[in-house]
């Protein structure tokens, strides 16, 4: 119910237009509705999610703060080209990556037009970068999707942490909506875990950071992985600052890698690896050529990414230096710093 309005603004033209339309919000959205308007929106699966579920208690003072009175999650998926992934070519990796970020932030954009217009409050956090610098290097991200997914029953976490979707395994990007009203049903985790245990990422990780228990070392992985991100981009400025002269620039940095860094900086930043997404065979759409003979599927996914001469970034005294220089003797293993205070 309105509150009543001093004369001067009830009758100013807009709010005569307004409230002759009175258009009531619905109270509850249909779920039906909103999976088929998210599926002509561009994503190729959605699930939903209560604010109030256990499972993502950590989530809410996220989230309120992002849309005060959140009540749901829409928990987006976008498929990506497996063999793209799988390249040991760098750029046609990281260009599938961004663009199906993309795919999904533009799908995105049209759910919350769409359920703007009919009357909610709803936003779209970023699916990848950028995310809230402010905080780094505290938590950066607004809403964490995995255990959204995972809650909406969209997939379930593998030994290596990514979500594995039942049917397009973990060739997936997630996304999150946040929408101020209920949906009509929410998903269930689904009852099994797609990953079948063959421990392929723990091989294919050239820093060890995935433990075959599904330990996950994350600062092995963003020394490398990330070297032309936030901690890595921070390491390669001191390095500059810390030169004597150009010489001496160029004796500590590679003219690969500094044509690198501006590649980085002019076209979406480059993962040095991804390599555990890429081995993965999990997946009903996936696993057919691993189950037909696995040591070709291994010959043929995982063997070039281990064979590939590259350089592999760890920091001093650690367990990937230690486990990179082991297994990989004809990796090229440089020390950095990490390029954090803590
Ligand atoms: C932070 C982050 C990372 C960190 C930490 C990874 C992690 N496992 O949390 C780093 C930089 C290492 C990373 C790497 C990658 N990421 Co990432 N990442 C995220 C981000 C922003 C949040 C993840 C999250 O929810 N973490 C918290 C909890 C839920 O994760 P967790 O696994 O249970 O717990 C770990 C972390 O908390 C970590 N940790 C503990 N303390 C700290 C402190 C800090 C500062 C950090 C960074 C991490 C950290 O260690 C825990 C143990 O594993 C999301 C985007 C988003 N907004 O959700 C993408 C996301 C998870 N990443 C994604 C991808 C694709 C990748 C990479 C493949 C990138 C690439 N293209 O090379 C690699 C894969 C590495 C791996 N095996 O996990 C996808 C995963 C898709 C899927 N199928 O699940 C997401 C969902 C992005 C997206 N929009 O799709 N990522
Ligand atoms: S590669 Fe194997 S062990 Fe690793 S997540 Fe995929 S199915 Fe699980």
């Amino acid at each position: 119910m309105s509150e009543k309005l001093p004369a001067r603004l009830a009758e100013h033209p807009t709010v005569r237009k307004v409230r002759s339309r009175r258009l009531p919000k619905p109270e509850v959205i249909d779920a039906g509705w909103l999976r088929e308007a998210c599926l002509e929106a561009g994503v190729d699966d959605v699930a939903f999610a209560s604010v109030d579920n256990p499972d993502l208690a950590s989530e809410v003072e996220h989230v309120e703060a992002a849309l005060p009175g959140t009540r749901s999650y829409i928990s987006l998926v976008v498929k990506m080209n497996r063999d793209n992934i799988r390249s040991t070519a760098r750029s046609v990796a990281n260009q599938e990556f961004h663009r199906s970020g993309e795919l999904l932030n533009e799908a995105a954009y049209r759910i919350v037009r769409r359920l703007q217009d009919a009357g909610h409050r709803v936003l779209n956090p970023s699916a990848t970068f950028p995310m809230e610098m402010d905080n780094y290097p505290g938590r950066i991200w607004v809403v964490a999707h995995k255990p959204v997914a995972v809650a909406a029953g969209l997939g379930v976490m593998g030994i290596h942490r990514n979500v594995i979707h039942p049917k397009f395994g973990n060739f997936i990007l997630l996304g999150t909506i946040l929408v101020d009203t209920p949906i009509s049903s929410y998903g269930e985790p689904l009852d099994y875990s797609p990953c079948l245990e063959c421990k392929l990422c723990v091989a294919a990780c050239p820093v060890g950071a995935i433990g075959k228990d599904g330990s996950f070392d994350w600062l092995a992985c963003s020394t490398h992985n990330y070297r032309e991100f936030m901690g890595g981009f921070t390491d390669w400025v001191q390095t500059v600052a810390d030169s004597t002269d150009a010489a001496d620039f160029r004796s500590r940095v590679t003219d690969s890698e500094n044509a690198s860094m501006w590649q980085s900086l002019s076209f979406k930043p480059n993962y040095k690896a991804a390599y555990c997404l890429a081995v993965c065979p999990a997946g009903e759409d996936v696993i057919e050529p691993y189950l037909d003979n696995r040591k070709s599927f291994m010959d043929l996914v995982l063997k070039p990414l281990q064979d590939k001469k590259e350089t592999l970034y760890v920091l001093p005294n650690s367990k990937a230096k230690e486990y990179a220089q082991r297994r990989y003797p004809h990796k090229q293993v440089k020390v950095v710093d990490s390029g954090r205070r803590d």
